[in-house]
C-alpha cells in the first residue's frame, strides 16, 4: 500500500469511528434529558394577565422540570406545597428564570402560587397543577 493510500484509509477510519462515537454520545445525552418533562411558566402579577398558563399538566410518574420565567420588574416567587420540590421555595427576581424539580407522585389537582409580595393582587396570583 502507498503512504498516501494508507493515510486516506486511517484518516476514512478515524472519521467513521468519531462519527458513531458522536451519535452515541448525543443519544445517550438526549436519553438523559428525556427523563424530565419539561414546563414553561411565566409570571406575572394578576392586573397583568397572572400566571401562564395558569393550570399547568403533566403527565404522573414523571421527574418534572419547571423553567419559570419573571417578565415583570417586580419579584414574585413559587411554591407548590403538596410536593416536595427543589428548591422548596423560590425568589424569582425581575427577569430571571428560574429552574424547579420535583416527582409527580401523586394525581389529582394541586394550587400553585406566589409567594413574594408583588402587588394589591398577590393573593390571587394562584395556579393548578393537574397530575394525570
Ligand atoms: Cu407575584
Amino acid at each position: 500500500m502507498k503512504r498516501n493510500e494508507f493515510i486516506a484509509v486511517t484518516l476514512m477510519i478515524l472519521v467513521t469511528i468519531g462519527t458513531i462515537a458522536a451519535v452515541f454520545s448525543y443519544e445517550s445525552y438526549r436519553r438523559r434529558s428525556a427523563e424530565y418533562f419539561f414546563v414553561e411558566l411565566i409570571a406575572r402579577s394578576p392586573n397583568n394577565g397572572n400566571w401562564y398558563p395558569k393550570e399547568l399538566k403533566v403527565p404522573y410518574g414523571k421527574k418534572i422540570k419547571l423553567h419559570i420565567r419573571n417578565i415583570e420588574t417586580v419579584s414574585h416567587g413559587f411554591a407548590l406545597p403538596d410536593f416536595d420540590t427543589e428548591p422548596s421555595s423560590s425568589e424569582i427576581k425581575a427577569g430571571e428564570v428560574v429552574e424547579v424539580t420535583f416527582v409527580a407522585d401523586k394525581r389529582g389537582s394541586f394550587p400553585f402560587m406566589c409567594t413574594a409580595w408583588c402587588s394589591e393582587e398577590h393573593m390571587q396570583m394562584n395556579g393548578k397543577l393537574l397530575v394525570e
